[in-house]
């Protein structure tokens, strides 16, 4: 009897010798390399370590359960709605899927969930070395989710290097039960622009329904990966993916981080949801660098970001007049 084995499911498995050095062998960090250009995502089994997973889990819950009760008396929280969050999470909820932005104190600010070094020279080889962090924020999804629409999170590319990579950190079983997130690997984050918009294939807006999207990638391979607690998975934000529906009575979460090349500037999240200041300071030096351009008044990141939360800002006052709406809107490009 033969037992057929995915390719799929095969991913980097830290042996004693890695963990104990706290990196990967050269030939794994080149494998990490190559899986995450051609597949598009690689997993890092038991990256981050039990005892930090489940500080980083019981933290979390925390946040959560603030995050519902806060939705009972916000019930607009489908989306960012104001500045001044100072203190408490920054969070949304839109069709049973919570994105929640921790702030890095405690376990959430441990080098070993944002600089992880198992993940490290992967990132810097994808990346380039002076790799920055725009956001540390989470996915959660609950009973009720439903199916989101294949997406990308990021643009068509329109060159050959690669842009950015999210890392997910799973804080439990992320399983096939409770709403594995489906991806499509194997080249779509490589995909041209061309064809899908002249036929108006849109991979984008995950959380409407895409009928064309969804009857096109029926033809397509996915993938629905299984994660374990503490596995680190990076991914081309540009492959294909989707949430799926967590029909169980447990929230599933995982922390969903994102990176980008110094050079490009991504516009989702902030990384003042999750810092301040005074947060900053407390970094440790290796976390600290991945948002030093947003500190950095010489940074173009700089006055990118404060550009991007004036807008922000500026959007969400009702009071303005329709001609300055249209100035914001020219403003935002
Ligand atoms: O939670 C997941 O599994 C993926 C969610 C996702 O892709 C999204 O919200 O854009």
């Amino acid at each position: 009897m033969s037992t057929h084995i995915n390719p799929l499911d095969l991913n980097i498995i830290i042996s004693d010798q890695e963990r104990r050095n706290g990196a990967l062998s050269a030939e794994n960090i080149q494998l990490g390399v190559m899986l995450l250009y051609a597949r598009g995502y690689v997993v890092l089994k038991g990256a981050v370590p039990e005892s930090l997973v489940t500080e980083l889990h019981s933290s979390f819950k925390l946040l959560y359960e603030e995050s519902v009760q806060r939705l009972h008396t916000e019930p607009q929280r489908s989306g960012f709605i104001g500045e001044g969050e100072t203190e408490r999470n920054v969070f949304w909820e839109r069709n049973s899927r919570f994105r929640i932005f921790p702030k890095l104190r405690g376990p959430f600010a441990s080098p070993q969930v944002v600089r992880n070094s198992f993940a490290e020279p992967i990132l810097a080889e994808a990346l380039g070395a002076e790799y920055y962090c725009k956001f540390v924020s989470s996915d959660t999804c609950v009973k009720g989710s439903i199916q989101q629409a294949p997406h990308r999170d990021i643009d068509f590319y329109d060159e050959d290097t690669v842009r950015g990579c999210y890392v997910n950190i799973s804080l439990m079983h992320c399983g096939l039960h409770n709403g594995p997130t489906e991806v499509w690997p194997g080249g779509s984050h490589l995909w041209r622009s061309e064809k899908f918009l002249k036929f108006n294939l849109i991979p984008f807006g995950e959380d409407g329904t895409n009928p064309a999207m969804e009857a096109f990638v029926s033809h397509l391979s996915s993938q629905k990966l299984e994660l374990q607690p503490g596995d680190l998975l990076i991914r081309d934000p540009g492959m294909w993916h989707r949430g799926t529906p967590n029909p169980t009575d447990q929230p599933r979460t995982m922390l969903t981080i994102g990176y980008f090349r110094k050079d490009y500037y991504f516009e989702y999240g902030d990384p003042f949801f999750s810092i301040d200041e005074n947060i900053y300071k407390d970094l440790a030096p290796p976390v600290q660098e991945l948002f030093a351009p947003f500190f950095n008044k010489g940074d173009w990141r700089y006055w990118k970001l404060r550009k991007s939360q004036a807008i922000r800002r500026l959007k969400g006052r009702q009071d303005l007049s329709a001609p300055l709406r249209i100035g914001i809107r020219w403003l935002a490009g």
